[in-house]
């Protein structure tokens, strides 16, 4: 896109480059954000979802991870408003906020040391394949709750997923599901996971070493609000392999049927029922076409 916002300013993108010796690229040291927004033909506007509750995570992941944010969530959201109007972006985009750690040095003592805060828009179609994807359960685990918060969004924990999704991408499959240290399930390399079996909805809870997603809340208020169970517990990789069905969902992955994994076939080897309906309202939610979920919504125009 034309503009991106860097510290209080919309400039070219190809201005927003970074000096070799940041501290983010060698260590890490970044949080980001992942956010949608949707183009509704509808109502002729761009919506962008759950924006107060990214810009809130944002916060949190910085807080913990001992980053300073020089702005507030109000003054994010305002941004990426602005941003967002200044591309005069009329297509669902995915907004990746991020704050980093600037400064030029190999010092680890990050106190004092100066943060940027960027927000980028990029014009975003599927990121996993909406008919269902192939999963692998990789050998390597999630990052243990005791070994990093895994609530904070943090750029460095993120070579966990990367590592995990290049085992599973180059023995065939189409995206990875990480157990964590106790052997329970926790998550897909950029993704939460949910099961159903006999009508019920299942998902690991939020202690499991897992990103506490914003889609996995939102699926879980539109399941319970269509008069489904959803239970948060500990789930086995013999649950995965023997549910009705199994779902993605995530920022980017939006609501994704797993129909394979492991090479064991899940369910009929179709996206399910139940995944299509919730993905269905929320597809409609996001657009703005649900009024009970119109308060998630932040329109630009
Ligand atoms: N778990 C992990 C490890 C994630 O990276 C993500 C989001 C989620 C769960 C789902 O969180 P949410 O529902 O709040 O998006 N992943 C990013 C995303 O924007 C990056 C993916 C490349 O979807």
């Amino acid at each position: 896109m034309k503009y991106v916002w860097v510290d209080g300013k919309l400039i070219p993108e190809k201005e927003a480059v970074i000096p070799i010796l940041t501290h983010a690229l060698h260590y890490g040291t970044s949080v980001f954000e992942g956010i949608r927004a949707y183009w509704s033909s509808d109502s002729n506007n761009l919506y962008i979802f759950r924006a107060r509750d990214h810009y809130t995570r944002f916060h949190n992941s910085a807080k913990i991870m001992g980053i300073k944010i020089n702005y507030s969530i109000d003054e994010l959201i305002k941004a990426t408003v602005e941003l967002l109007k200044a591309n005069e972006v009329h297509e669902n985009v995915y907004i990746r906020p991020i704050t980093f750690v600037s400064a030029s040095t190999v010092n680890l003592d990050i106190r004092n040391l100066d943060t940027s805060t960027a927000i980028i828009a990029i014009p975003f179609g599927h990121y996993l394949e909406p008919k269902g994807v192939r999963a692998k359960v990789v050998s390597w685990l999630r990052v243990h709750n005791s070994m990093f918060p895994m609530k904070a969004k943090v750029g460095g924990i993120y070579v966990n997923s990367v590592i995990a999704l290049l085992d599973a991408k180059v023995s065939g499959f189409d995206e990875a599901i990480l157990l964590n240290r106790d052997g329970y399930v926790a998550e897909g390399s950029g993704e939460n996971i949910f099961i159903v079996k006999d009508g019920v909805l299942y998902t690991p809870p939020t202690y499991d070493s897992i990103l506490e997603g914003i889609t996995r809340d939102t699926v879980i208020t539109i399941a319970r609000d269509l008069g489904l169970t959803v239970i948060e517990k500990r789930i086995t990789r013999e649950e995965l392999y023997t549910a009705d069905e199994v779902f993605f969902t995530g920022t980017a992955a939006e609501v994704t049927p797993v129909v394979n994994i492991d090479g064991r076939v899940i369910g009929n080897g179709e996206p399910g029922p139940i995944t299509l309906k919730v993905r269905s309202y929320y597809i409609d939610a996001v657009h703005g076409k649900v009024s009970k979920y119109m308060s998630w919504l932040t329109p630009v125009y």
